[in-house]
Formats: structure tokens, sequence, C-alpha cells
């Protein structure tokens, strides 16, 4: 089978994109509504145009016998109010896939959350590379003035759950105070 064989994509680690892709998805303000914590600044940012927060480029590698997805993310620098623009953040739906994150360029912060409240931040630069263990949450916050790109590769089979975070955020949130990048307590908790 055609699948069965090696095959190779070329990827830029400049723009995070990389040929061939099975998929590109666009993540817009209006998408991660209940994200931010700025309803106000929310509300504004999608009269004027709702802009985009970030990309995923997708490729499964699907064999007949396994998976191993690649996925690379490219955040755009910005914010929403004074909270830097991050991805949506999620629990893999299976209890046993862990996650490998590879920073390529740009700076930010790794959030990961479990569900009995433990929370963990790696601070990014290019070069990084995070393991995210099974059951742990996790987002990507872009704290710099240029995109942060990252790498993922995981199995299909992990399954993404997005509710959790929708509802109740991480522990912490990353907001500009006095021009640098400060941890503040969501205030959902
Ligand atoms: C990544 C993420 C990607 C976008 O490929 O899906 O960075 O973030 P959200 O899925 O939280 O919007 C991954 O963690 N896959 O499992
Ligand atoms: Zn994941």
């Amino acid at each position: 089978k055609k699948e069965d064989y090696p095959i190779s994509v070329q990827f830029d680690f400049n723009t995070g994109v990389f040929e061939p892709q099975e998929k590109s998805v666009e993540r817009k303000v209006s998408d991660m509504v209940k994200m931010f914590h700025d309803k106000t600044a929310v509300e504004s940012m999608i009269k004027a145009g709702d802009p985009l927060v970030y990309e995923i480029f997708y490729y499964g590698f699907k064999t007949s016998a396994s998976d191993m997805a690649l996925g690379t993310t490219r955040i755009q620098p910005g914010k929403v109010g004074d909270e830097y623009y991050m991805t949506k953040g999620h629990f893999h739906e299976a209890f046993d896939q862990p996650e490998i994150y590879f920073c390529v360029k740009g700076e930010g912060y790794l959030l990961m959350e479990t569900r009995e409240g433990e929370f963990q931040a790696e601070k990014w630069t290019p070069g990084t590379i995070s393991h995210i263990p099974p059951m742990w949450a996790h987002r990507v916050v872009n704290t710099g003035k240029e995109p942060l790109v990252f790498v993922a590769t995981y199995h299909l089979a992990a399954g993404h759950t997005y509710t959790e975070v929708e509802e109740k955020g991480f522990l912490k949130c990353l907001v500009e105070k006095d021009g640098k990048a400060t941890f503040v307590l969501n205030d959902k908790r």
C-alpha cells in the first residue's frame, strides 16, 4: 500500500509551513471567545475584523498498522486586551497519550495543568523541546514580537477535548504589565 512507504515533507523554520500537507486550520479571535479573559476586548476585536491568532499545518502519517501525527503551529504576535495570543489548549481524550512539542521560532511559554490542579509553565526559546505527559492539558502562549512556531508529534489515538479548558482556563494567564510578560491568576478560578 502507498501509505506504508516512507515519506518526507519539507518544513520552513521561518514560516512553520511544510509541504506536502493534508490540511491547515485557522483560529481567529471569534473561535476563542471563551478563552480570553477581557470580553470587551474580544467583542471589539471581532467587530474590527476578527484577526487571525494561529494556524495549524497537519499531516497524519497514517499507515495500515499505525499513525504518528505531525502538526506545526504558528501563533501570531499580539494580544486581546492585555492577554497574549495563545492556542486554545486541550486535554487528550485518551488517558495514556503524551506529546512532544519543539519550539523552533519565537518566544513564549508552554502552560500545562492536570485535573488535580498541578500547574507547570515552561519558558520557550528556539530549541526548547518539551515532553507533555499523558493527562496534562497543554497551551502555548506567544509573548514575543514575532510569530512563535512549534512542531508537535502525537498519535491520532490521543484525541482532543477542549471543553474543560474552555470552561475553566488554566490556573494562570499571561498578560502584559509594564511592557513585560507577567503571570496572573485566572479570574475564573
Ligand atoms: C497540537 C495542537 C495545536 C493547536 O497539534 O492541536 O498546537 O492547539 P489547540 O489544539 O489547543 O487549538 C497538539 O497538541 N495536538 O495534540
Ligand atoms: Zn495535544
